[in-house]
């Protein structure tokens, strides 16, 4: 294809480096020296992207036009007979997400501008209280609302349960769970226990910080729909903003059934890689939320695509913030939810560890709760590949889950 302005592609970067967690990071370089990044993490199988970018995905792109994002989207997606997929779908959103920088670059023009200007001033986020009882929970809640947060999600231990999801005791993060033995961790999981203590957290919640405060809650895929609907009946007193992941719906039909039965809203949405994945989710209204990565599901075109079919049925977008999304993801989602007329909320974990800040250098600032995009052209995130050779790629691996009797459970 041969358009007017061409800047040709003359060099794909792939780089897997470990700056306090494994991030796999493409750039892109251009004949004019215009280079675009773009990040292509996905966690605990992080070789297999970085692989397929290198192997199958780089070759295709040298010489091509930047500035043709939807062809190249298209050519990588339809291109491929497999098409879908998590791998594939983060290895195109990484490049896309690289060309988007490029064009921004090229215009002089912040991302944002270029999807069609701000809907608002700045993007809202949550932010995570975790704890091994309530009130170390509350405490925590307590101390991001004095910062300036007004939703916050709230995770506790389940009483009698040794490491709940998101609660990780002495240890900071799932790497250093894993100690000397790079092998996923395995933690416990009972229904029972967990449906038996988790209203109190929200009902003390309540109790201490008023209605005004937003609350939500990750449930982590644990619960059959069945379940899943008494949970959200449990929960209607306590006004969430949304309840995360009730259920594992591969089967997206199964939201039916936690629809029917509660008010309480629902989000779904961090593992999926496609619109296809949540098409049944969105256009029969079983959802409220829509949490696609810019990473996981083909960048900001895919995000983009998600988010306007998602406005005809009053779903928001709500995008997955884990720590395991580089800043350059971070910085794609902020500019797509500054400019996206149905925006919900950003899910925010701070943007990263000391050693990260070396390696992606960015313009994002976070005030009062809300994240301000900085006017740099592109994304406003650069990345240091001499400061990224420091902290070299570490195996690493998610938790997995067990019920007491040791059968494998969604973790
Ligand atoms: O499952 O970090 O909403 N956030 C989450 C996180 C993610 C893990 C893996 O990406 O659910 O805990
Ligand atoms: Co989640």
């Amino acid at each position: 294809m041969k358009t007017g302005r061409n800047l040709a592609i003359t060099d794909v970067r792939v780089i897997v480096s470990s700056p306090g967690r494994n991030f796999v990071t493409v750039k892109i370089v251009t004949e004019s020296g215009i280079y675009g990044v773009g990040d292509a993490t996905v966690n605990g199988r992080e070789m297999a992207v970085a692989t397929y970018l290198q192997e199958h995905v780089a070759p295709c792109l040298i010489g091509r036009n930047a500035h043709d994002i939807e062809d190249i989207w298209q050519y990588l997606y339809k291109g491929v007979y497999w098409r879908r997929g998590p791998i594939n779908m983060a290895c195109v959103g990484a490049v896309d997400m690289a060309l988007w920088d490029i064009k921004g670059k090229a215009a002089d023009l912040p991302v944002y501008e270029l999807l069609g200007g701000k809907s608002r001033r700045a993007v809202t986020t949550y932010a995570h209280a975790t704890g091994n009882d309530v009130t170390e929970t509350l405490d925590q809640a307590a101390r991001l609302i004095s910062e300036g947060f007004q939703t916050i999600r709230l995770q506790s231990a389940v009483p009698g349960m040794e490491g709940s999801y998101g609660v990780m005791g002495d240890k900071k993060d799932y790497f250093e769970m894993q100690s000397s033995r790079p092998l996923p961790p395995e933690q416990p999981w009972s229904t029972r226990k967990y449906m038996n203590s988790v209203e109190d957290l929200f009902r003390q919640a309540r109790a201490r910080f008023g209605p005004d405060v937003q609350l939500l809650h990750d449930v982590h895929s644990r619960l059959t729909p069945i379940e899943a609907a008494r949970l959200g009946k449990m929960l209607e007193p306590y006004d969430l903003l949304f309840l995360e992941d009730a259920v594992a719906a591969e089967n997206q039909e199964s939201y039916r059934i936690v629809r029917d039965h509660t008010t309480t809203p629902l989000a779904i949405g961090e593992v999926y890689n496609t619109i296809w994945d949540c098409k049944d989710l969105i256009q029969n209204q079983w959802i409220d939320y829509i949490r696609t990565a810019a990473t996981h599901a083909g960048g900001i075109t895919g995000l983009r695509r998600i988010a306007d079919f998602a406005a005809i049925y009053h779903v928001r977008i709500a995008p997955h913030g884990a720590p395991d999304l580089s800043p350059i993801c971070y910085a794609a989602q902020s500019h797509i939810g500054l400019w996206a007329p149905n925006f919900g909320i950003q899910e925010f974990v701070g943007f990263g560890s000391a050693q990260s800040a070396e390696v992606f250098r960015h313009d994002l600032r976070i005030e009062n709760g809300m994240i301000h995009v900085g006017e740099s052209a592109g994304l406003g995130v650069d990345f240091d590949e001499e400061a990224a050779a420091r902290y070299p790629y570490k195996r690493s691996y998610l938790p997995v889950s067990r019920l007491e009797d040791g059968t494998l459970w969604s973790w």
